[in-house]
């Protein structure tokens, strides 16, 4: 089982952590989606890291369904709640951390591009800072939307260093803080 994943992406970087909580090896191949690669194209025609590429050489795509694929893997998981309003409620949390990274990326591709204001850039940060919110009530739900969480929190951190998302929510910061220090995070921090 191969990840195709940059060092850099967030998507991957829950994966990894989530790997490595549920001990399944997980063999990183680097893959940078922007230079279009043979293989990652192969195993996902949108483009995008992360793709999981099965022994049978099969594929999976997209981070959440990756994520639920890896936590079905180990039956006797404890990340995830597998039934009721608990795994609902922590599927949503991952979906709203995902939508931080989606909003945060966004911005990234526009200020390549020289856009750093107007109603499409404003409209991202108000959905990052609502959605911090929202998550900022959902801490501790899940081991695993906690880890969606931390993992969203901290690629803002290494992005964006004038996004203030520490100063009102405190439950983010020490959750975040918290889990940056277990060895999966250290072991999945992006390079400088
Ligand atoms: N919904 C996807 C998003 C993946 C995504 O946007 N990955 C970025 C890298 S972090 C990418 O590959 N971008 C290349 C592109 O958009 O062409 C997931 O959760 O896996």
């Amino acid at each position: 089982m191969k990840l195709l994943a940059s060092l850099t992406s967030p998507y991957a970087r829950k994966l990894r952590v989530l790997a490595q909580e549920l001990g399944i090896e997980l063999a990183l191949v680097e893959t940078a989606p922007m230079t279009d690669p043979t293989a990652l194209l192969a195993a996902n025609p949108l483009g995008k890291v992360p793709a999981l590429v099965l022994d049978d050489g099969s594929a999976i795509i997209d981070s959440p369904v990756i994520a639920a694929y890896l936590l079905a893997a180990m039956p006797g998981q404890t990340l995830l709640p597998t039934e009721g309003s608990e795994h609902w409620q922590a599927r949503s949390t991952e979906a709203l951390a995902d939508g931080v990274l989606d909003a945060a990326i966004i911005l990234r591709f526009n200020m390549a591009q020289g856009i750093t204001s107007g109603p499409w850039v404003d409209r991202q940060y108000r959905a990052i800072e609502r959605a911090l919110a929202v998550m900022n009530g959902r801490v501790g739900g899940s081991a695993f939307g906690d880890i969606c969480i931390a993992v969203a929190c901290d690629y803002l951190t290494f992005r964006f260093t004038d996004l203030d998302w520490r100063t009102h929510n405190p439950a983010l910061v020490e959750l975040t803080d918290r889990l940056l220090a277990t060895p999966a995070f250290v072991a999945t921090q992006p390079p400088a």
